[in-house]
C-alpha cells in the first residue's frame, strides 16, 4: 500500500483576479474556489487520477477539517487523519492572475506537532507498515514544530522497513540524509544549499550530484526541479533532464505535489528512471493548465507524454 502523509494540511481559497495583479488598484476577482491544499493530499489525488490504490493519511485540527475532507471524498480519496481538537484545519490563499507567471501563495502557520502526537498517529494510522509499503511524506510540519520532531518521524518510519519518500524543505529535508530514502524531491535552491554551489542549470545540477555522490548515499533517487528549465532526476548509475512541452499556465500552484504523484506511480511499479520522469513531468504540465491546486486531466497526460523531452546527462564526471 502506498500512504501519503501530510503534517499540516490546508484547504486553500483560490482568488483567480482579472488582468494583471497590482498595487494601488482594485484587483477584479473573477472566480473564486475552494480546494485542497497540500501537500501529500495533492498527491493521493494524483495517485487516485492514476488509478493507483493509496491511504491519504494525516494531522489536522477538527476545527474546519470537513472542508478539507469532503473535497477528498469528491476526488474519491481514501483518507485517514488524526484530528487534533485545540487546533483548526489551516486556510491557505492562492492568488492566481493573467499574467502567466505563476501564482501568489499565502498560507497559514498551522498546527505544532510534538513526539506525543507523532506517537499517536503511529498507533492509530501507521501501526501495520511493513517493507512492503511505501510512504510518501509531502510537505513540512508547521514553522511552530520543533525540527526534532520531523526527525523523530523520519526515525520510527524507518525503523518499520517500508519504503520512505520525502518531498520535503530546510531541516526537515536535511533529517531525511540520515535515513535510507527512495527519492527526495528538493528544489534548484535547496539542492545548491545541499552541494554548497549555485546551481543554475541541469548540467550544473547532474555535475554537482556527481561531484557529492557520497552526500547521496543513502538516497535512491534525487530529482531537482529546475523551474522552466525542467527538471533533472538522478540516481547514482544515470541522470536525465526533461523538459515540459509548452503549455499555458493557469494555476502552477500544486504542480510540484503532482509531478510527484507521477514520480511516485512510476518508481512503485518498478518504471525505469526514463518512464518516472517522462509521466512525472507530464502530469506536471498537464497540471497547471487547471484552475485548481490539485488535480490534472488524465487525457491530456497521455498526450503530453510523448511531447516530453528527455537528454541522458549523466556523465563520467570526478567522483569525490
Ligand atoms: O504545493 C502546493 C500547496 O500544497 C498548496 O496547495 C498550498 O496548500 C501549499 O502548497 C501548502 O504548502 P505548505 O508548505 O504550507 O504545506
Amino acid at each position: 500500500m502506498i500512504y501519503t502523509v501530510t503534517l499540516n494540511p490546508a484547504t486553500d481559497t483560490i482568488l483567480n483576479v482579472k488582468g494583471i495583479m497590482g498595487r494601488g488598484k482594485n484587483n477584479r476577482i473573477s472566480s473564486k474556489l475552494e480546494d485542497i491544499g497540500g501537500k501529500g493530499t495533492h498527491v493521493s489525488i494524483g495517485l487516485t487520477l492514476l488509478n493507483t490504490e493509496n491511504r491519504c493519511l494525516g494531522i489536522a485540527g477538527t476545527k474546519r477539517f470537513n472542508q478539507l475532507n469532503d473535497q477528498l471524498k469528491e476526488y474519491g480519496v481514501n483518507s485517514e487523519f488524526l484530528l487534533l481538537d485545540e487546533y483548526s484545519t489551516r486556510e491557505n490563499i492562492v492568488i492566481a492572475d493573467e499574467s502567466s507567471k505563476g501564482s501568489y501563495l499565502i498560507s497559514e502557520v498551522g498546527i505544532e506537532l510534538t513526539e506525543e502526537i507523532i506517537d499517536e498517529f503511529f498507533e492509530t494510522h501507521l501501526n501495520d507498515l511493513t517493507e512492503k509499503d511505501w510512504v510518501i511524506i509531502s510537505g513540512n510540519p508547521s514553522l511552530i514544530t520543533k525540527p526534532s520532531v520531523f526527525r523523530y518521524f523520519l526515525g520510527e518510519l524507518e525503523g518499520t522497513g517500508c519504503s520512505i519518500v520525502v518531498d520535503a524543505s530546510g531541516e526537515n529535508l536535511l533529517a531525511a540524509f540520515e535515513r535510507q530514502i527512495e527519492l527526495i524531491k528538493p528544489n534548484q535552491y535547496e539542492f545548491s544549499e545541499i552541494v554548497g554551489k549555485d546551481v543554475q542549470s541541469p548540467e550544473e545540477c547532474i555535475e554537482a550530484y556527481y561531484n557529492h555522490l557520497n552526500y547521496f548515499k543513502h538516497i535512491n533517487y534525487v530529482s531537482v526541479s529546475l523551474g522552466r528549465e525542467g527538471s533533472v532526476l538522478l540516481s547514482k548509475e544515470e541522470g536525465y533532464k526533461f523538459i515540459p512541452p509548452k503549455v499555458r499556465t493557469v494555476n502552477d500552484t500544486g504542480a510540484g505535489d503532482a509531478y510527484l504523484s507521477g514520480l511516485v506511480y512510476a518508481l512503485e511499479k518498478g518504471k525505469t528512471i526514463i518512464e518516472m520522469g517522462r509521466l512525472a513531468t507530464a502530469v506536471g504540465a498537464a497540471k497547471v493548465e487547471e484552475i485548481r491546486s490539485s488535480g490534472f486531466n488524465v487525457e491530456k497526460v497521455n498526450r503530453l507524454m510523448d511531447l516530453v523531452k528527455v537528454e541522458e546527462i549523466g556523465g563520467n564526471y570526478a567522483i569525490s
